[in-house]
Formats: C-alpha cells, structure tokens, sequence
C-alpha cells in the first residue's frame, strides 16, 4: 500500500490519522504541493484531479478522496471501528465530517486560493478574509451542533476516536496556521485536545512527517 501525501495537506492529514489508528503503515511518496507536482504528468496519470490524499492499494487500485480512502482502510482493516455501529449513529458521524470536508475545506484549498488571488485579482488580505470567513462560518455551525448534543462526548461521537474526529482535529489545526482565533469554539478544542493526547493523531501531525518544512 502506498500514501501519497504532503505534510501541510488537511486532507492527506486525515488519512494519516486513520492508519495509525488501524496501525497500518504505507509506503509514502511525497507531493509537494507548493512545487505544484500535484500537476505533473505523472501524477495526473493516476489522479486526474490532481490533489492528495491518493491510496495505492495491495492489488493496484487507486483510491482517491480521503473519506473514501478512510472507509475503505475501516472496511478492510476492521479493528478499531471508525465509525459506530447503528445506522443513525453512522449517519450522524458521516454528517459531521461531510459538514468539514465539503462545506469547509474545499473553500480553503490550494487552487481555490489560488484562482481568487491569480484570475480573479484578489488581494492578499481579501484572500485571507475569505479564508476566515469560511472557516468561521463552518465552526461556528459544528460548535453549536455539537455543544447541544448529548450524542457529542470525550470525542464527536462517544468516547471514541471517529471519522468526525479525524477530519475536525486537521480542521483545527489549519485555522490555527492561518491564525484564526479557536477560542469561540470551545466543544471543539476539547474534543481536539482529547484526541492530540493519542499517538495516532499525534503521530499525523504536520511537522512530525518527513517532509516538514
Ligand atoms: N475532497 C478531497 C480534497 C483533497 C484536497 O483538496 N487536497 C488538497 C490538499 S488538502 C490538494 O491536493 N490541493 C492541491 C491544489 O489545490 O492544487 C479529499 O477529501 O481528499
């Protein structure tokens, strides 16, 4: 299995997250995204969307979008359970970490800054207040959803590490990069602070992959 990955990418950072909760270990191969390698022939060769997390599987499959991959990993390696058992639970898990990885991070991303800045002329300060804007919106939403839900406890679901979990505390960390004050969302920072206390997450970290910068 190889992982295809960048140290700084939330979503890659997410995938990471799940191996070393199942323990598994990948190959990784390194993208740079800033050098744009994501955009290479070669990798646009097995991912026409140019964008990591990508997961070559044993048997050669190419597996792209980090929930899909984290579904997958929970599939074929079942133990820990990423998600819970009852089908309204799951929905509920699944609908948190949808609530960050469709309606927050994507507005955030690389080309789309890049796109606001390079095409439509953006200044530096309109890029980072549209940074902002979207991930205020989007935690304000998930804080309160959250705090008022008995469901919610040590972790986004339970007391258990999730798929929830595992795309907010990337979440959390690229608000902090972009110095966007958490101190609002205080369901949120302790679910994080819970789950930075276990290796899996601490070991995902940003700066702890190889190819920190
Ligand atoms: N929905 C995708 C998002 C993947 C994504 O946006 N990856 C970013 C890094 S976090 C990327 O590769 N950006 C490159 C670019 O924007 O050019 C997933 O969950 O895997």
């Amino acid at each position: 299995m190889k992982l295809y990955d960048y140290f700084r990418s939330s979503a890659a950072y997410r995938v990471r997250i799940a191996l070393n909760l199942k323990g598994v270990v990948p190959e990784r191969a390194f993208v740079h995204l800033r050098r744009n390698a994501q955009r290479s022939e070669d990798y646009l060769a097995l991912n026409p969307q140019g964008l990591v997390p990508m997961l070559v599987a044993d048997d050669g499959a190419v597996l792209t979008q980090s929930l899909a991959i984290i579904e997958y990993l929970d599939e074929a390696y079942p133990a820990p359970p990423l998600l819970p058992a009852a089908p309204t639970e799951r929905a509920r898990v699944r609908g948190i970490a949808l609530e960050i990885a469709c309606d927050i991070h994507p507005l955030n991303n690389l080309r789309v800054l890049q796109y606001l800045k390079n095409t439509l002329g953006v200044s530096e300060e309109q890029k980072d207040a549209w940074y902002k804007y979207w991930i205020d919106v989007g935690l304000e939403a998930l804080e309160t959803r959250l705090a008022r839900d008995p469901a919610t406890g040590r972790f986004c679901h339970g007391d258990a590490p999730t798929l929830a979990d595992i795309c907010l505390v990337p979440q959390l960390a690229n608000a902090r990069r972009m110095n966007i004050d958490v101190a609002p969302y205080p369901t949120l920072t302790r679910i994080e602070a819970a789950a930075i206390a276990l290796p899996a997450f601490v070991d995902a970290a940003p700066a702890k992959q190889p190819d920190a910068e």
